[in-house]
């Protein structure tokens, strides 16, 4: 596919780019539902249409009740149709949606007709590729309509909605101006190498640069926190077999998932499922695991492998204990196989005070002896059976996880794909290189300035200088069909 580049000064006010194939695909899911969307886009989309669409020609962007045929007239469907005529498109060309009754049936029958009128099937992203490369949504945009498509759960989609409103490109736009201004800086000095003392002092460009450099380092700072957003903080339940862990994650999940009984060493794998918290900015993936213990039983020996592996992927670790010494014997088990903060539990509290206990070390010893240290983790007592404490512990998972990894607000730019993670450490690693030489002042502007352009051009590539054909097609082949 030959591809035009599409710089970022062009993104906005761009001249359609002009394909000459008009495609057609079936936008919605196959299979038996009410109501399919077949979408057809390109310069001979009106034309096509006019050979499978009755009546025809229809009022641009108006609903209407329409009849499809094949090319011998026959009735394949009574869609609704709508004509949009181009450049104000989802993809900036000429389109006609056509809403046909769902099944295997009518859509696929309405889709051959647009094929043999002279349509082509379109491939995964195609769409949302001639939406990007006439200039109605940037490459970032474009990924967060992937990432609305795939969102697993509601903190992503409110990432992607973010994304895809531009807070992510308005962000790049930022940085990019930043390094730009550096670049400003330093052009006396490119045109005029001989002059001892520029109009612009060294160290005014260094503090430009570092400040640059501060903002993007920033915005990278946020990828862990994409990370989450994405996939879900793992909270491992760990603690000896028969704590309580199994019925713990099925309380907590709010459904009997694990197995529970009263032998110790029921579960012997590990098993993960993901709640989300209401109003949480993430939600967590709970990891149920096999006890830990010393064991000659091969199958349970494996189980505790995977629970000592769960440990070292955790980003929180619920360390399990029914005695509050057994809770601060099963903390320092798991500190010695994870570096993830850890939340004491103290399990089966059907009956006593439940909630995050004060930081004492025993608190059914009465009043604390005096000089008493506080905890270096806190303790949630919970009852599986009653319910009681389990939205302490909820609240103290999420807290332990937000004090960690710096979760920004919702609806702030986060990273939360890899490419965009790769750009921005190159613009960042570039601009390093820069302050390293700029400092020396061993090389002369122009030299150093290379560098500038370099982060400059890792930033674009983020929002859409889109030449290379190889970033496209990485990000436009994980796209569904008929998006
Ligand atoms: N009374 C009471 N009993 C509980 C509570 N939580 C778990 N139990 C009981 O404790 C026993 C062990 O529970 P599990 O959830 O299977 O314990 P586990 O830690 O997953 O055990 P393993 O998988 O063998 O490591 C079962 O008989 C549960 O009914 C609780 O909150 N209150
Ligand atoms: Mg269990």
């Amino acid at each position: 596919m030959a591809v035009r580049p599409v710089t970022v000064e062009r993104m906005n006010d761009i001249a359609p780019v002009g394909f000459a194939d008009t495609i057609v695909a079936l936008a919605t899911a196959p299979g038996r539902g009410a109501l399919a969307v077949v979408r057809v886009s390109g310069p001979q989309a009106r034309a096509i249409a006019s050979a499978v669409v009755r009546p025809w020609p229809l009022a641009p962007r108006r609903a209407q009740l329409c009849a499809a045929v094949d090319g011998a007239g026959v009735l394949l469907d009574r869609p609704v149709v709508t004509v949009y005529v181009g450049p104000r498109s989802y993809t900036g060309e000429d389109v006609v949606e056509l809403t046909t009754h769902g099944g295997a049936v009518a859509p696929a029958s309405v889709m051959a007709a647009f094929v043999a009128a002279g349509a082509r099937p379109a491939a995964p992203g195609e769409f949302t590729l001639r939406a990007v490369l006439n200039g109605k949504l940037d490459l970032a945009q474009a990924e967060a309509v992937g990432d609305l498509i795939d969102a697993g759960n509601s903190a992503m989609q409110r990432a992607a909605l973010t994304q895809l409103d531009g807070g992510l490109s308005q962000r790049i736009r930022v940085l990019r101006e930043a390094v730009l201004e550096v670049e400003a800086l330093i052009a006396y000095d490119i045109d005029f190498p001989e002059e001892d003392d520029g109009p612009v002092a060294r160290t005014r460009v260094a503090t430009a640069a570092a400040a640059a450099s501060n903002q993007i380092r920033g915005l990278l700072a946020t990828a862990p926190a994409g990370e989450l957003v994405r996939a879900g903080a793992v909270v491992v339940i760990a603690g000896v077999p028969n704590v309580g862990k199994s019925s713990l994650f099925n309380a907590l999940l709010g459904r009997a998932r694990a197995l529970v009984s009263d032998v110790p060493g029921t579960t012997r794998d590990a098993i993960d499922a993901v709640v989300e918290p209401a109003g949480a900015r993430f939600p967590l993936r709970l990891v149920d695991t096999a006890g830990l213990r010393e064991t000659t039983d091969v199958v349970e020996r494996l189980g505790v492998e995977v629970s000592e592996r769960a440990l070292a992927g955790a980003h929180v670790v619920l360390a399990c204990g029914e005695t509050i010494s057994d809770v601060a014997a099963a903390v320092r088990r798991v500190r010695a196989q994870t570096a993830a903060p850890v939340v004491g539990v103290w399990t089966k509290r059907d009956a006593g005070p439940s909630g995050v206990l004060p930081a004492i070390e025993d608190p059914t010893a009465g009043a604390p002896p005096s000089g008493a240290r506080p905890r270096e983790y806190s303790v949630v007592a919970v009852s599986a059976m009653s319910g009681a404490g389990l939205h302490d512990l909820v609240d103290e998972i999420v807290a332990t996880v937000v004090a960690r990894w710096d979760v920004p607000a919702p609806d702030m730019p986060i990273i939360t794909r890899a490419r965009h993670r790769s750009a921005l450490t190159r613009a960042a690693d570039e601009l390093a290189e820069f302050q390293t030489i700029w400092a020396t002042g061993s090389l002369p502007a122009v030299v150093v300035a290379v560098h500038l352009r370099a982060a400059v051009t890792a930033l674009e590539d983020v929002i859409g200088a889109v030449g290379v054909e190889d970033v496209l097609e990485r990000v436009f082949s994980e796209f569904c069909v008929g998006k």
